[in-house]
């Protein structure tokens, strides 16, 4: 039997909260995916709680080339655990997710040309990514239907995420099988670690309404604690609309204070746009695809500066997958840590990367896969000397720890004992 989440039917199985909806249609913070496809998970039953877990764990070797490139051995990583339980008439549900990349990759992350964003050592951190936080997300979520058609939810969280952006890059079912995050992260979905975040949603089967209140200053290199203090100052509203469980489509509007801590009294805006669409194309083959648009206007600029991105992870059979991202962002000297001497204030840049992955066996619940990635990066005439290059290019080669797909088998037991526990209760 094929492992379930390779199905449309996938969902009926599932944890349901209020409305009927799959806890499968959750990304990251509280934002919405189609659940045709699905991140692989493990699921379990403890006394009422339902508990779903994922992770991703990469080891790596990184090579990024040119005088603004380096290479390195490393792990990019995170793993997520979600427990929910029935809970004064709704349903609660305590999220975490952690990573140990500031200890996997380093204090300045890992190598990657043309990424830009927080910093290291007190200076704009370039050509790198920055590690993400120990504590990538800690919230607790409360929903409750209102009716059999509109349900309310409260979300709080000491790290989490706004309604702001779309699903980030490592909750993307069509970015799962890219180690790499997307130069334009810091245009679109960076606001998924936040330090102090209250989210209320209004929502239906097929849409939902959110509103925040957050605290908008990027983490600082201290990547194992909390870093909250500045007051809840920055705001953001998100509308979500799944028609079908293919299609997820979102904007949102965000107004960020003091992001940046070179920077502490500037504000800004940020507009984003997404849809998700995913579908199972018959047997174990699946495709998981993402168009996303996202603008940041720095206060008291005319300006917005864009960012798209457009990316899919095909699955040809449950061994072989290909994945592709292209984005075009507009950085400034400032992002990249330039000299203002080099004329221009600002620089398109567009970056294309393939990658492929082989699944290569799993031992008990982990799925091991060998993959590729490379990328090119095509930059202006004014960057040629800095990167040595029109086109700098990286490659990155990886060995990739996942949960192994359930079985149909294994999730119809789980079922069956989630209708004793619903019975018994
Ligand atoms: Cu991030």
């Amino acid at each position: 039997m094929p492992p379930m989440h390779m199905s449309d039917s996938t969902p009926d199985m599932m944890m349901t909260g209020p409305l009927g909806i799959s806890t499968d249609r959750q990304g990251s913070g509280t934002s919405w995916l189609p659940e045709a496809v699905l991140m692989p998970f493990r699921h379990a039953l403890v006394g009422r709680w339902d508990i779903m877990s994922h992770w991703n764990v990469f080891g790596q070797f990184d090579a990024q080339r040119g005088p603004r490139g380096d290479t390195q051995f490393g792990s990019i990583n995170w793993s997520m655990v979600m427990a929910s339980r029935p809970f004064l008439g709704g349903r609660l549900q305590l999220r975490a997710m952690n990573s140990l990349e500031a200890a996997t990759v380093g204090r300045c992350g890992y190598p990657h040309l043309l990424q830009s964003g927080e910093t290291c050592y007190g200076v704009p951190n370039t050509d790198r990514q920055h590690p993400h936080d120990f504590f990538m997300e800690l919230g607790a979520l409360y929903e409750r239907a209102i009716s059999r058609s509109v349900a309310w939810s409260i979300y709080l969280a000491p790290s989490g995420e706004p309604a702001a952006g779309p699903v980030a890059f490592m909750h993307r079912p069509s970015a799962m099988n890219d180690p790499m995050s997307n130069i334009s992260h810091h245009w679109q979905d960076a606001t998924h670690i936040t330090f102090g975040v209250v989210t209320g949603a209004v929502y239906g089967k097929n849409w939902k309404l959110e509103a925040s209140a957050f605290n908008g200053r990027e983490p600082d290199e201290h990547r194992w604690d909390f870093d909250l203090g500045p007051p809840l100052s920055s705001y953001s509203g998100r509308i979500t609309v799944n028609p079908s469980n293919r299609l997820s489509v979102s904007g949102s509007l965000a107004h960020i204070d003091g992001h940046d801590p070179t920077v502490p009294d500037e504000s800004m805006r940020r507009g984003t746009a997404s849809v998700l669409y995913s579908r199972a194309l018959g047997g174990t083959s699946q495709i998981a695809t993402a168009v996303v648009w996202g603008a940041n206007r720095h206060e008291g600029e005319s300006k917005w500066e864009h960012s798209t991105l457009a990316e899919a992870n095909l699955a040809t059979d449950a061994r072989n997958t290909i994945f592709s991202r292209v984005e075009h962002v507009r950085k400034s000297t400032h992002d990249l840590g330039l000299d203002d001497t080099l004329g221009d204030d600002d620089y398109p840049l567009t970056a294309f990367t393939l990658g492929y992955v082989r699944e290569v066996g799993s031992i008990g619940v982990l799925g091991f896969g060998l993959g590729a990635r490379g990328s090119v990066t095509w930059v202006p005439e004014s960057l040629r000397s800095t990167y040595d290059s029109r086109t700098p290019v990286g490659l990155v080669l990886f060995l990739r720890a996942r949960p192994k797909p359930m079985t149909a088998e294994e999730l119809a037991e789980m079922h069956e004992r989630m209708k004793h526990a619903a019975m018994g209760m």
